[in-house]
């Protein structure tokens, strides 16, 4: 089984039933009310921001619940378990590497991506002037909560939320009734 697979594998199972197995009860927190259906994804009033919200269930909310940092360490230490099966297996197929000073994998038979992450440089310390040629957009919450709006809600919905959208490249540009200047 290849890193890709295992990841995968990991992320659509266990991992996904470890959010949920821990989840609370979904609630507003500006009345505490249950909310069967949590917050919509493309709500994002103030109320959704207190640390009172840390359900498992939203990926808006669940990294404020330390219980996914336990969680999500033991899962990144399974790897360890892909290494030691590969090892076991067939001595040396798999090698050590590190890639932007995290300990990781060389590309090879097992490992079919060489640059598999963004990794740090490209997140939180990507912000200062001059370190890009062309505007990072990992940190426009704006134009991330566009993608989110224009994701998620109906197309009745959609208000002018698609004409705020960057023009889509020319093959993506005749889906039905969503045609864009
Ligand atoms: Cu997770």
């Amino acid at each position: 089984m290849t890193l890709g697979q295992f990841g995968s594998e990991i992320e659509m199972t266990l991992h996904d039933w470890l959010h949920i197995c821990w989840a609370g009860v979904p609630r507003d927190p500006a009345n505490g009310m249950p909310q069967p259906w949590a917050r919509p994804p493309s709500d994002f009033s103030e109320r959704w921001f207190v640390q009172a919200n840390d359900f498992l269930g939203d990926p808006f909310s669940s990294h404020v619940n330390p219980v996914f940092w336990g969680f999500h360490g033991w899962i990144d230490e399974r790897i360890d378990d892909w290494y030691d099966a590969h090892q076991m297996a067939h001595p040396g197929e798999v090698q050590r590497a590190e890639l932007n000073g995290v300990h990781w994998f060389a590309k090879g038979k097992w490992v079919e991506i060489d640059d598999p992450w963004l990794g740090p440089v490209s997140h939180d310390c990507a912000e200062g002037p001059g370190m890009w040629i062309d505007k990072s957009v990992e940190k426009d919450l704006d134009v991330m909560k566009l993608a989110l709006r224009v994701t998620v809600l109906e197309r009745g919905e959609l208000g002018d939320n698609l004409n705020q959208a960057k023009l889509r490249p020319w093959y993506a540009r005749n889906l039905p009734g969503m045609q864009q200047a």
